[in-house]
């Protein structure tokens, strides 16, 4: 039987459209939610996925701005407008777009983002409250994720997910917020040795390689749930995730497509982490004013 279409671009409307009331609300109070996006080099990719945030953004009715930079910017230069960005009332989300050239150090940008603005959920005190449960801004993809099983209605507790990748961005986060919902998380990587042999037992299988084709029918137990996070070019030039929809689709019980999964929810809980990190701001400022 042909697995259900997990439809990430229609549960990311919805998403939005909880989000774009909550903004208006908020400007009745005389605050706009406001987003800082730093993007560096001329990666194709990169510059779509910032358009997006920025027309999602926009749409929603917050503020934002793009700021862009030639490859040759220094380390020292970003920093210094991360900074200026801290300490910019307007600005409730900071967002440095992943991958950065090679000389400039990823750790130390990230480092440098006030975790209260932190809208990536990238800082380390973002993960580690993640990790201990406690409130914290979570990493969009993982978290768009985990709105997609809530809206399908999958429960959780108990259930075998393997995750199949085991970056910072998305699997390691996405294991550990499995693993809050009370499910028993496996990891693989590129060191495991036989990959089908744990992903065939799973209830539920994410992959997030950015490997196409790297997940077939064969990997996956009938009627299992797939995430697909891969974000690839096939060999004719089109979009494609890990997993090799059409014949996993026959298989599983649900899929998500790509385009049209993972990638729109990314963009919505970007817009939610924003909206979060606006709403605190805000409080603060009325209990300070107490
Ligand atoms: N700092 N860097 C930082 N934060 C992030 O959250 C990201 N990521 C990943 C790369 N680097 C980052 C993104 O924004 C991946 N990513 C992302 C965001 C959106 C989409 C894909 C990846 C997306 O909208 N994908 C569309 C197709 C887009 C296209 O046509 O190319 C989709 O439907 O899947």
């Amino acid at each position: 039987m042909a697995a259900i279409i997990i439809d990430g671009k229609e549960i990311a409307k919805k998403t939005k459209s909880e989000i774009v009331g909550q903004v208006q609300e908020m400007k009745t109070q005389g605050m706009t939610p406001g987003l800082a996006v730093i993007l560096v080099g001329d990666n194709q990719a990169s510059r779509t996925y910032v358009n997006s945030k920025q027309k999602t953004a926009r749409e929603l009715g917050m503020h934002n701005v793009l700021i862009e930079y030639p490859e040759s910017i220094t380390e020292q230069e970003l920093l210094a407008k991360i900074d200026e960005l801290n300490n910019d009332e307007n600005i409730h989300g900071i967002l440095v777009q992943l991958p950065l050239p090679g000389h400039i150090n990823e750790t130390h940008l990230i480092e440098a983002i006030s975790p209260d603005k932190d809208v990536d959920g990238f800082h380390p005190i973002n993960i580690g409250r993640m990790m201990t449960g406690q409130d914290a801004f979570l990493p969009c993809t993982p978290f768009g994720v985990m709105v997609m099983m809530k809206e399908m209605e999958i429960d959780l507790a108990g259930k075998h997910v393997v995750v199949v990748g085991r970056s910072n961005i998305v699997g390691k986060p996405a294991g550990q917020l499995f693993l809050n919902k009370n499910a028993t998380v496996t990891y693989c990587h590129s060191k495991t040795k036989d990959l089908k042999e744990h992903t065939r037992q799973a209830d539920v299988v994410v992959a997030a390689v950015g490997k196409a084709g790297l997940i077939t029918a064969d990997h996956i137990k009938p009627g299992a749930v797939v995430i697909d996070v891969g974000m690839n070019r096939d060999v004719e030039g089109k979009l494609c995730g890990d997993v090799a929809y059409a014949e996993v689709k026959e298989k599983a019980g649900y899929i998500t497509p790509v385009p049209g999964g993972v990638g729109p929810m990314t963009i919505a809980m970007l817009m939610y982490n924003t909206l979060k990190s606006a709403k605190n701001h805000l409080s603060k400022l009325q209990n300070s004013n107490l």
